[in-house]
């Protein structure tokens, strides 16, 4: 075996039609190392697939296969181009849909869309509609995909109280002994703990459908044209599992409705936006309001509260665990984007019957 980097073995997989002229880091994603390959005639994103985060790369793949194709069919009856509005997956020279390496790990390249851009924040609150109008769309198109069909890729993602269990377990395991700088943050989470479980409550009790959703909805997953501003295509489709509504409506305003990247230190740059809020709900709903119960539509705010504390609470964790899960920077990376979440969870609290009045404006 040689000792040339995994990507390079990965890429030589592959044809990708014209010379490779340069591979490099690409995007901010979290879990997956992520390449732009970058060729004479066209340029593609090379990926290896987090093993430790996904155990079944493979059935990962399989979902993508299908959601693809069965998207892409859909764009083509329009008229629309299924290389842009959707994610394409190149084979190997084998004819595989990804690759695995000497060491056992999973690669899988994708064509480039050209000419648009992944946003951390969004730029207007016009971008904001328009990426909301985007997943909206996205879950209108899989509203008949066989659902059965899907591999749950993490189980339990989007469950609340499972989440902060696994924080509480965390705390309790206190491996990097941590747990003395983070009392305030603890006990943040345990105040909101009844909180928690509102939407998987409503679940239970068969009061909020089971959807086909994205469920990693943050702003920088949809790819934004450089040109005309549109939103172009929902990337990022390793979550794709049934779940529910709010998880997608409220992971967004997670991300988008603040006014300050995930990780800004300076608590005071950290607001909740109700303009952008609502300029999100605006696109979202146009595009997916016409199939959402009034239920669904009532818990819109509380999805968004959900996601931002159950991702602060999985920051917590994983910084509490040794930053096993989520790439870190610097050392404390995770519990500042933890202590930023429960900035922005604690402004919603704050703005609470504003958000409600938005949402209840279109039942
Ligand atoms: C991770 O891979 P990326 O950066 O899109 C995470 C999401 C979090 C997000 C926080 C599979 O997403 O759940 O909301 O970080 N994805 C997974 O930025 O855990
Ligand atoms: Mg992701």
């Amino acid at each position: 075996m040689s000792n040339e980097p995994l990507y390079q073995e990965a890429a030589a997989a592959y044809d990708f039609g014209s010379e490779i002229q340069s591979i490099t880091p690409y995007g901010g994603g979290h879990i997956n190392d992520t390449y732009l390959v970058t060729c004479a005639d066209n340029q593609y994103v090379l990926q290896r697939i987090n093993g430790f985060v996904f155990q079944h790369p493979d059935e990962i793949m399989e979902n993508i296969l299908g959601i693809t194709r069965f998207i892409a069919e859909k764009l083509a009856a329009q008229g629309e181009d299924p290389a842009r509005g959707t994610l394409t997956i190149l084979k190997t020279r084998d004819g595989a849909d990804y690759y695995v390496d000497s060491t056992g790990q999973y690669w899988r390249v994708t064509l480039n869309i050209q000419g648009t851009t992944a946003f951390e924040t969004a730029d207007s609150p016009e971008m904001l509609t328009k990426s909301g109008a985007a997943f909206g769309a996205f879950q209108s198109m899989l509203a008949d995909y066989p659902a059965e069909t899907l591999h749950e890729t993490i189980p339990h993602f989007h469950d609340t109280p499972a989440r902060y269990h696994q924080l509480a377990e965390a705390a309790v395991n206190d491996k990097m002994n941590r747990l003395r700088e983070v009392t305030d943050e603890i006990v943040f989470v345990h105040d909101r703990k009844a909180d928690c479980a509102i939407l998987m409550d409503l679940l239970e009790k068969g009061e909020l459908p089971l959807k086909v959703t994205h469920n990693d909805t943050k702003m920088s997953n949809v790819l934004i044209d450089n040109k005309t501003g549109e939103a172009v295509c929902v990337i990022d489709l390793d979550t794709v599992m049934p779940g529910l509504t709010a998880f997608d409506f409220g992971d967004s305003i997670r991300a988008g409705a603040s006014t300050a990247a995930e990780d800004e230190t300076d608590l005071s740059k950290v607001h909740f936006s109700l303009d952008l809020f609502k300029a999100y709900a605006e696109g979202f709903l146009r595009e997916a309001g016409g199939a959402l119960t009034e239920t669904e539509i009532r818990t819109l705010p509380v999805g968004a509260k959900l996601m931002t504390l159950e991702v602060g609470m999985r920051f917590l964790a994983d910084y509490l665990n040794g930053d096993v899960y989520f790439k870190i920077a610097y050392p404390q990376h995770n519990l500042d984007r933890a202590r930023n979440q429960f900035r922005l969870v604690e402004e919603m609290e704050a703005q609470w019957d504003d958000m409600m009045a938005v949402v209840e404006s279109y039942l």
